[in-house]
């Protein structure tokens, strides 16, 4: 069986963008897949967090993938700080990528863009990310658009070391998805729609209540021009709108651009079909709020069939590079 793994920072509610994008075909993979979903709150370390947010952020995102679908009986569901073994192959991946090959990384060059400390750990991140796709010896990853420079950058590091130490890893695909792959902020649509952004009416969270979502959408950045039309450069905060609608109906954006004259009801008609699509996910995570030690219970198995892979992995690639394990 094919293996698959992908992860989530716990950098925020989960909001719309990475369910169309990413989560929502998780589930689709825990039958003919092995898949492997993990909540990366070591990622979330290379920007500064308070300790209680971030240990609740945490849980509630596990609470979110366990929300979207994913059984913890059919997919392994851990959190990476419980498995030793990423940061230690983060290392051993380190000392055969160059610091070049870091500060080209886009996402990097963003998040450090006009700030007076950025951590080591920021720069480094590939790395750890590497090494998280690399353990599991995973064939694909499916991620949204914005991640597909870090998993060329995965491949290459495997491919590289494969080469200089012998064969131990096994090279993997990037999965993006065709629809969907970057949806953007709805009150600046020239950003990604992103969960550590500070603009609240800017995303829809997984979680928000139907109301929320219609006022968030109808106060949605549009343009001054009144036609309905697909052209994500010349109307980006319309085309956003078009594409979500699609992803959540299934349907083509330009096709259903055809369909309204009017951004109101383009605006109602979203709102809805995104609320009805939100609305098993919420009544989930719901009951898994008042029951917490199910996702205790998950992770903690989670985190023991991780291990096992994860350190199996480990031993190999620390031997083929001569140090003990
Ligand atoms: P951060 O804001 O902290 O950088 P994020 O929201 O960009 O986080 P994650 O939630 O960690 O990113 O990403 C989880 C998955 O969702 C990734 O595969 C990512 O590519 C995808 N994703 C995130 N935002 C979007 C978006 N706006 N459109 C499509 N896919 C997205
Ligand atoms: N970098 C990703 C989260 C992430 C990830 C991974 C995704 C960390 N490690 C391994 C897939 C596979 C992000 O910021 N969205």
């Amino acid at each position: 069986m094919a293996r698959i793994i992908s992860g989530v920072q716990p950098t925020g509610t989960l909001n719309i963008g990475g369910y169309l994008g990413a989560f929502r075909h998780w589930p689709t993979y825990q039958d003919e897949h092995e898949a492997y979903f993990f909540v990366a709150d070591l990622h979330a370390l290379t920007v500064r967090q308070d300790p209680v947010v971030l240990a609740g952020r945490t849980r509630d995102v596990a609470a979110s993938l366990l929300a979207i679908g994913i059984d913890p009986t059919r997919a392994t569901v851990f959190l990476q700080s419980e498995v030793a073994a990423h940061t230690r192959l983060a290392w051993l991946l380190q000392c055969s990528a160059s610091i070049g090959e870091m500060q080209r990384m886009t996402q990097f060059k963003d998040k450090s863009a006009g700030k007076d400390m950025v951590s080591l750990g920021l720069l480094t991140y590939p790395a750890l990310m590497a090494a998280d796709v690399l353990l599991y010896q995973a064939d694909a990853v499916p991620v949204g658009d914005d991640q597909r420079q870090h998993l060329e950058l995965t491949r290459d590091l495997a491919i590289r070391f494969n080469n200089r130490y012998g064969e131990t890893f096994v090279v993997p695909e990037a999965q993006i998805s065709p629809v969907a792959g970057r949806i953007m902020d709805l009150q600046d649509p020239t950003k990604k729609m992103s969960k550590s952004n500070d603009s609240p009416m800017g995303a829809i969270d997984l979680t928000d209540e139907p109301e929320v979502i219609r006022r968030k959408i109808s106060r949605a950045v549009t343009d001054s021009e009144a036609e309905v039309a697909y052209d994500p450069a010349r109307k980006p905060g319309v085309s956003n709108l078009l594409e979500l609608l699609a992803a959540a109906t299934g349907q083509n954006p330009s096709q259903l651009a055809g369909q309204y004259d009017r951004y109101g009801t383009l605006k109602s008609d979203t709102a809805e079909a995104i609320s009805e699509l939100l609305r098993p996910v919420r009544e989930r995570y719901g009951e898994l709020c008042k029951d917490p030690g199910q996702i205790d219970a998950a992770l903690a198995t989670g985190a023991q069939r991780a291990r096992e892979i994860a350190e199996d992995t480990y031993r190999r690639a620390a031997r083929a590079m001569g140090v003990s394990c």
